[in-house]
């Protein structure tokens, strides 16, 4: 299957280059996929897009899609998904940071569930055997997984991680019906997690869960902001008054 690992970045200059490598290793222990790194950069002020062109020249499966700016996760996706479909044929595709906060050695438990016929595998820190970093503080502990288990209580969703960044999902029968377009999209932000997350949900993708360690982030600095909880706030009451319209 074509697989396109998508990686979206804005300011990684520290961290891209390791992770490329890592990545790509990974991949040739995966040889029954044919597998192509998208990285999607917001024109990074440290130089990302540089690092990453010349990582391009020497590996053919490296792609670059450059952006005016940091315009938000959301949208960097949105732009990485619409192009691994329709410029680089993709039949699967991976949604993984750039920032190294995904283990690179994770990467085979998703695919090998997409071989077992699930749609959509979701690296889960809040089933046993995942974890966020131990050095974390008590209230972004709390504000993550509060978060997670409040989207699952009010969406009433059958996922334990709903904000969750680590994803593979299959293309044929799901991506066409996504609303893979900023006027569509609920959030131009992080909160597109959870509103593509319903979609895949309620268009019954064959989902898994697999645990994932979230790393800690070793190099530059975290883009989310408060603003991303009012995001997810407002994601959760539209998804919400929807499902109620409905009915
Ligand atoms: N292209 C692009 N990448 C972004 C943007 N915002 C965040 N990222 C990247 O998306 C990944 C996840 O973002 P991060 O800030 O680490 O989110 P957190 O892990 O939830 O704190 C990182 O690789 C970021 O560099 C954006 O607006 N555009
Ligand atoms: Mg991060």
């Amino acid at each position: 299957m074509r697989i396109t690992v998508i990686i979206p970045t804005y300011n990684e200059a520290q961290t891209i280059e390791r992770l490329l490598r890592d990545v790509r290793g990974e991949f040739s222990g995966i040889p029954n996929h044919e597998f192509k790194i998208l990285v999607v950069d917001a024109n990074s002020p440290d130089g990302t897009g540089g690092i990453v062109k010349t990582a391009k020249k020497k590996y053919p499966e490296i792609e670059l899609l450059a952006e005016k700016g940091q315009r938000g996760l959301g949208l960097a996706y949105i732009a990485g998904m619409n192009y691994a479909r329709e410029k680089l044929e993709a039949e699967a595709i991976m949604e993984f940071d750039g920032d190294y906060q995904h283990d690179p050695k994770d990467i085979k438990k998703l695919v090998g569930e997409l071989d077992r016929g699930h749609d959509y595998v979701i690296g889960s820190r809040y089933i046993p055997g995942g974890s966020v970093p131990e050095k974390w503080s008590a209230r972004q502990k709390f504000l993550s997984k509060y978060g997670s288990w409040f989207i699952k209580k009010t969406l009433a969703l059958p996922t334990y991680d709903n904000t969750s960044g680590f994803k593979l999902s299959r293309v044929r029968g799901f991506y066409d019906k996504l609303p893979l377009d900023e006027d569509k999209i609920l959030s131009h932000y992080h909160a597109y997690k959870i509103h593509l997350l319903c979609e895949m949900l309620k268009m019954g993708a064959k989902t898994k869960e697999v645990p994932i360690k979230f790393l800690e982030r070793k190099n530059g600095s975290s883009k989310s902001t408060a603003r991303d909880i009012l995001e997810s706030l407002k994601v959760v009451s539209i998804l919400k008054l929807r499902s109620f319209l409905e009915r």
